[in-house]
């Protein structure tokens, strides 16, 4: 290992655990949690998984209480749509509010409660076997996972059959949206090679750069690209059918299909707790695992990385997604070797006397930016995923690490949205949720 960063290794885990309890109950609404009071005003899919793990610690029905709240917006085809809007919120607190959505048009949205028309990284199984385990109210824990468990199975079901626009055995996305990583430049040729043709832009307004500093935020031509892939999906009215035809952008990705496969193997592991039959979720998890090494693995790179499904092209970028199939915990050591391998080298592990990791775009690559969101800073929730990743392949040395940085930049910055791996200098929202849930998973996990 490279120069250890000289912070966290004393930080004081108790005020910690304290101060985040603080933020994610400044940050509850009464039935779910805001990822930021001032940014992001509504519930958001994967935040919540996030967000009910940390809370889970010490306040088990709230943290059941997200879920199930998230779950309730489900639409009738399965889908998690990535956004609850909060009614209390007027439509114009953040843009693309319920309105531009309209999701109402599809016949699968729910009807009562305003949903956006696309989904996130389905992490929530994963999450719910997470909080299970330790669980104090096992009874109560229990009962809620045979509520969840059908809902999950519907969510799973959606992605692997309307989704699958290739037949591929992996699930398409199609919107940088919906990656969770919005603004990565894993998607920037596809955005940059979109002619959006005149009047085709709704006028609309950002509110993002009134609360956040806009040097940390994408830049307006990335939203205008967001905004035209979210009117072209809308436009079929949410409609999987003509997935390939209804946007440019179809992408497979390792984090969006690392984090369906190990949310599968959760499945399976809840389907045994509820008395439901695990071994479809087994067989799938096993299919999964072979797809994504089938599809996105590059051999002559010796890395994982995303497939443009409409081009039927790889699409080759030193981003921290290329990690996140270290979730499959039967990854042949080969693979996990070599993803291990760039972990360690400078790119994600800069050599210098104070850094923190894991950066999410090699700090080496031209494009890297120290300060914009998805292009360079330290996320908490890529971490917590590949601290994750890291454990189950028996990667202790590089688990710990990252819970050090993790912990390190909170210590040091509170929990902002995404930190600069240099001087962990804190970028984007303050009191940002998945950040305090996560140093509190950190933490009484006894990282
Ligand atoms: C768009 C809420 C969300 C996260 C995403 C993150 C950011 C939204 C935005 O905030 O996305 O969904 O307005 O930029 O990229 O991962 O879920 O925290």
């Amino acid at each position: 290992m490279k120069t250890p960063h000289p912070v966290g290794a004393d930080v004081d885990e108790v005020a910690i655990v304290t101060a985040a309890q603080h933020v994610l109950d400044a940050n509850w609404i009464g039935s779910s949690t805001v990822p930021s009071r001032s940014l992001y005003p509504h519930q958001w899919s994967w935040d919540s998984a996030f967000i009910a793990v940390g809370r889970s610690w010490y306040d088990e029905p709230r943290a059941q209480l997200e879920l199930v709240t998230l779950f309730n917006a489900q639409w009738a085809n399965g889908m998690v749509p990535h956004i609850v809007f909060n009614p209390a919120v007027p439509d114009g607190a953040y843009f693309p509010g319920p309105d531009f959505w309209d999701a109402g048009r599809s016949a699968n949205a729910p009807r009562g409660i305003r949903t956006s028309g696309i989904t996130q990284p389905p992490v929530h199984a994963a999450a719910a076997l997470a909080m299970h385990r330790h669980a104090v109210d096992v009874d109560g824990s229990v009962a809620f996972l045979r509520h969840l468990y059908p809902r999950l199975v519907a969510q799973h079901a959606y992605l692997a059959t309307a989704r699958d626009a290739a037949g591929i055995g992996l699930p398409a996305i199609v919107h940088p949206w919906e990656s969770g990583l919005d603004n990565s430049p894993l998607w920037d040729r596809t955005l940059a090679g979109l002619v959006i043709p005149s009047g085709a832009l709704p006028p609309y307004r950002r509110f993002d750069v009134e609360h956040a500093d806009a040097e940390d935020r994408p830049t307006d031509a990335a939203y205008d690209g967001f905004v035209y892939l979210a009117c072209r999906y809308r436009d079929v009215d949410y409609d999987d059918r003509a997935l390939l035809a209804a946007t440019e952008f179809v992408m497979t990705g390792p984090l969006f299909s690392s984090i369906h496969l190990w949310s599968t193997h959760a499945l399976a592991e809840i389907a045994h707790i509820v008395g439901a039959d695990p071994a479809p979720h087994r067989e799938a998890a096993e299919a999964i695992g072979s797809a994504i090494v089938r599809n996105l693995w590059d051999e002559r790179r010796q890395t994982f990385d995303p497939l443009n499904v409409r081009a039927g092209a790889r699409e080759p970028e030193d981003t921290i997604v290329s990690f996140l199939p270290l979730l499959d915990p039967a990854l042949p050591t080969r693979l996990v070797d070599a993803i291990c391998a760039d972990l360690e080298s400078a790119c994600f592990h800069p050599d210098l006397p104070t850094h923190f990791v894991v950066p999410t775009y090699s700090v080496e690559s031209p494009g890297f930016d120290r300060r914009r969101y998805w292009r360079g800073p330290v996320w908490l929730n890529t971490n917590w995923l590949l601290w994750h990743g890291l454990r189950q392949h028996g990667r202790q040395d590089l688990a710990q690490e990252i819970v050090r940085s993790s912990l390190g930049l909170v210590a040091l910055s509170g929990f902002r949205e995404y930190f600069d791996p240099f001087d962990g200098a804190g970028r984007g929202s303050t009191d940002f949720s998945w950040s305090a849930a996560l140093a509190i998973d950190f933490v009484r996990s006894g990282a």
